[in-house]
């Protein structure tokens, strides 16, 4: 008979060679010349088709880095829109390689959905949208009001925390779309409309007059949102998360989608590691020595991809804030490329 430890040993084992033969996606993603990235069905300057009907916003910049690093041709993606309820799913049963859509990193979605975040791309909180004739300052002024929301999102959560935590009450009108909330807050269904505050700038833009609402100074939660991968491929969660760490480093180091190539030719010990001039820390990731430079030229660095979608100058006009990097007042901060 087999000693309970040595049963143990084998169940371990075959768990690991069963994860083994599924940790292939870098290799499977090669071989169908395609990145299945998920994203929203429509949240202008994180994933939204644009004029010319190609998905652009900064979550799209990370399937586009990806697919730059591997395929040397940042439109090699499939792009996959998914609702707040279906992304999971999508990403569980193979039907994307990564989700890359405004996704909140929580410890129950960590520990309870097979997945792992790869990082954060942009720091966010909840908050409030209301009509400005509603002549509401505050979110504590909101007792009693009707909230439109999205379903399977964080959000359901913080709203009935926030409310409870403040003695005040509320009325929830939820829809699975975002499409279908904008509608209701636009038609007067409900008096405020919560959702992430960057969400709330995007889909103010769908509303007939964007003047006429405002978002509510509170912040309500942490949301730091962040591309995740499934369980049990770590060669994978490294692509992506170091995609997303080039793209930030990048920012740090002053390297632009204009001068990359001019730098890529740099003697500095550290710009020569690198752009792979010296050392293989592009192969140790499964991709070649140019990883980086494809990277930068597809997309830019973090800055600019911020700044081209969703900043100041973009329709979005969101303040960097907590997104500027570490060293220049705010939180955003990636590992070292060495
Ligand atoms: N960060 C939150 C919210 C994410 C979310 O789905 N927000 C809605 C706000 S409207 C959205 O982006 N919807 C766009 C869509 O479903 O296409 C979460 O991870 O649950």
């Amino acid at each position: 008979m087999k000693s309970a430890t040595l049963m143990l040993t084998l169940a371990i084992a075959a768990a690991w060679s069963a994860q083994g033969a599924s940790a292939q996606t870098l290799k499977t993603v090669k071989d169908r010349g395609l990145l299945s990235c998920g994203v929203t069905q429509g949240l202008p300057g994180f994933s939204a088709p644009d004029d010319r009907g190609n998905w652009a916003g900064l979550d799209v910049d990370l399937c586009r880095g990806i697919a730059a690093a591997i395929f040397n041709d940042a439109t090699k993606v499939k792009y996959v829109p998914l609702s707040a309820k279906d992304r999971f799913t999508a990403l569980q049963s193979g039907e994307i390689d990564v989700l890359s859509r405004n996704t909140t990193w929580t410890l129950s979605r960590d520990t309870s959905l097979g997945v792992n975040f790869a990082g954060i791309n942009y720091y966010d909180g909840q908050g409030f949208m209301v009509r400005k004739s509603l002549k509401v300052n505050s979110a504590l002024e909101l007792n009693s009001a009707t909230v439109c929301l999205q379903t399977g999102t964080t959000n359901e959560q913080n709203l009935a925390d926030f409310f409870k935590g403040n003695n005040m009450k509320y009325e929830v009108v939820a829809f699975s779309t975002a499409d279908e909330v904008v509608k209701a807050y636009e038609s007067g269904r409900c008096d405020a409309f919560t959702a992430d505050i960057s969400q709330l700038y995007a889909e103010r833009l769908k509303l007939t007059t964007p003047a006429e609402h405002e978002v509510l100074p509170q912040v309500i939660s942490k949301e730091p949102l962040g591309p995740l991968v499934r369980h049990g491929d770590d060669q994978w969660l490294d692509v992506v998360r170091w995609v997303l760490f080039a793209q930030i480093n990048a920012e740090e180091l002053g390297i632009t989608q204009k001068n990359v190539d001019e730098q890529a030719k740099s003697d500095k010990p550290e710009l020569k590691r690198i752009f792979g001039t010296d050392g293989s820390l592009g192969e140790q990731l499964g991709l070649t020595k140019d990883w980086f430079q494809r990277i930068i030229k597809a997309t830019g660095n973090y800055g600019e991809s911020f700044e081209r979608h969703v900043g100041a100058s973009s329709k979005l006009g969101i303040a960097r804030g907590l997104n500027q990097l570490w060293s220049k007042g705010g939180i955003m901060f990636a590992p070292p490329i060495r």
